[in-house]
């Protein structure tokens, strides 16, 4: 690669934030450490190991419960301005309010501020206390009430440090993946009911929060006297050919003093993950195929927040079957009217995980009988032979991020969007990091195009993953983190049998 002399037009500009991600029970360990609760991860890992393809679990992970110093100054190093997502795992909070949890995060948080890393936090990475799990978990609405409380402690203790707020992480992976396939725990496998259940509660405490945060706290934490210092890095890519670069960096310390309002830099809302969804062909069918397999992944949770309601398309499928199915009322569980217009309007951003492109078919109306999200959303997703893929088979297309993210602008008006992930696998054997250079190029280059061509306000790119770390319920076994090579020198992500 080599570099250019100058930052040319489509340089990012010098406030796009630039950071790593990380959830909390994926790389913390420290189960139950200093009173932490035991979360539905912990419960399911412990119970049934064969639940993870390899048998691991998380009980000490990459240890960032101890090592956290170490992290922070690996970080530090790297030169990331933001460590995103660094969720609050909640049993480490409250299941009796439990202040060595909460002195761990006050810590972590003053040592990101100090080294000028600008910590932008999640409350909710799939973590459940598993007590509140028993009570039927995310389908019971009265988990709204809790998490409410949740997220007022959390506000109360955090937030004269924190200035990027998130609720959920991608409630698509929460509700349709652990109460209707049942692939991710609590494991509840009640497909086309559990899943709109879920998805109501998670909406309704979403909006709590962020009612919570407006009335209570955004203008009182606006008076804090903190001065801070930000790591800005300009990043611009040329594509000079098809497969040739350039590109340059370059690094400034920029101090914030109070002349800037702190509400115009206190933001919250919800990270939602949807693929891009490119029809197989211009059929009309398969155009509306794709935009349906687009409301139920992003609209089922993005139009009742940024427009209002449940997709239409949403609320006919699921009507239309439930019908057929003999349900006496629509299986998905409708709003009331006061309920649309709390729900509506609670984000500052669009928070964005995308990782691929699938093409998508329309396919013929299944049979009535048992309710199934699949059926409902009634679409075919393939992928095209011709893509080029990393060396460990993901996709690489990078216009399919231009075109999600133009999707969002035009169906949500224009919102500020901060990508909240973006990244590839590989299988963590390897020490040369030409594929993810080659992901990442591709992909920071279509954010580029979605700026500077389609004028979508983007505000920030996250790279998923700051750390290797647990994947789920593919365990040690795949890995995501950037600094691939200075970790796996540095800092061994624990893997136990
Ligand atoms: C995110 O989920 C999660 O927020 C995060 O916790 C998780 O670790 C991360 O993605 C990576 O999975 O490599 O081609 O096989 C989004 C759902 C499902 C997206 C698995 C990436 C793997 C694509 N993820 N998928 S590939």
């Amino acid at each position: 690669v080599r570099v250019a002399n100058t930052l040319n037009t489509r340089a990012f500009s010098d406030d796009f934030m630039f950071g790593v991600a990380t959830a909390a029970y994926q790389v913390e360990g420290g189960w139950n450490a200093d009173g932490k609760g035991e979360n539905i991860w912990d419960y399911i890992t412990h119970k049934d190991p064969t639940f993870i393809r390899t048998g691991e679990n998380a009980d000490v992970a990459c240890d960032t419960y101890n090592k956290w110093k170490e992290d922070v100054e690996l970080l530090k190093d790297l030169g990331h301005k933001s460590w995103i997502t660094s969720t609050f795992d909640d049993s480490r909070l409250i299941n009796k309010i439990n202040e060595p949890g909460i002195a761990y995060y006050k810590n972590l948080i003053k040592a990101l501020k100090e080294n000028n890393i600008e910590p932008v936090v999640t409350l909710y990475h799939w973590d459940l206390p598993q007590h509140l799990q028993e009570l039927g978990g995310w389908p019971n609405s009265k988990i709204a009430d809790y998490f409410a409380d949740y997220a007022r402690l959390a506000f109360r203790e955090f937030g004269e440090d924190v200035k990027y707020w998130s609720t959920f992480n991608e409630p698509i992976h929460v509700c349709p993946s652990g109460y209707g396939y049942g692939q991710m725990a609590p494991a509840v496998s009640a497909s086309g009911v559990g899943d709109y259940l879920c998805a109501r509660t998670v909406l309704l405490a979403h909006a709590k929060a962020y009612h919570i945060y407006d009335e209570e706290f955004r203008e009182k934490q606006n008076g804090s006297e903190f001065r801070v210092s930000l790591l800005y890095i300009k990043f611009a890519l040329i594509k000079v050919s098809p497969s040739e670069y350039e590109y340059e960096y370059e690094y400034d310390l920029i101090s914030y003093d109070n002349s800037i309002k702190s509400s115009q830099i206190r933001l919250m809302s919800i990270v939602l993950d949807t693929s891009w969804a490119e029809p197989v062909s211009n059929r009309t069918e398969d155009v509306e195929a794709a935009d349906r397999r687009l409301q139920f992944n992003f609209g089922i949770f993005g139009n009742p927040i940024y427009n209002g309601n449940w997709p239409q398309v949403v609320i006919d499928r699921v009507g239309f079957r439930s019908e057929n199915e003999n349900f006496t009322e629509s299986r998905l569980p409708a709003f009331t009217d006061e309920e649309i217009e709390y729900v509506k309007g609670t984000y500052d951003f669009v928070g964005l995980n995308s990782y691929g492109t699938e093409l998508i078919r329309d396919v013929s109306e299944e049979e009535f009988g048992e309710p199934s999200f699949d059926k409902d959303v009634r679409v075919q997703g393939l992928t095209d032979p011709s893509w080029n893929t990393t060396s460990y088979g993901m996709a690489v297309v990078p216009w399919g991020l231009t075109k999600l993210l133009k999707w969002v602008k035009d169906t949500y008006n224009n919102p500020k969007i901060l990508i909240t992930e973006n990244g590839c696998s590989d299988d963590g054997t390897t020490l040369e990091d030409e594929s993810r250079i080659y992901f990442y190029t591709e992909y920071l280059s279509a954010v580029l195009d979605a700026i500077y061509e389609d004028e979508v306000d983007v505000i920030g790119y996250t790279g998923w993953s700051f750390m290797d770390n647990f994947e789920w319920t593919s365990g040690y076994s795949w890995v995501f983190s950037l600094p691939e090579i200075i970790f796996n020198l540095l800092h061994t992500c624990k893997n136990q049998k």
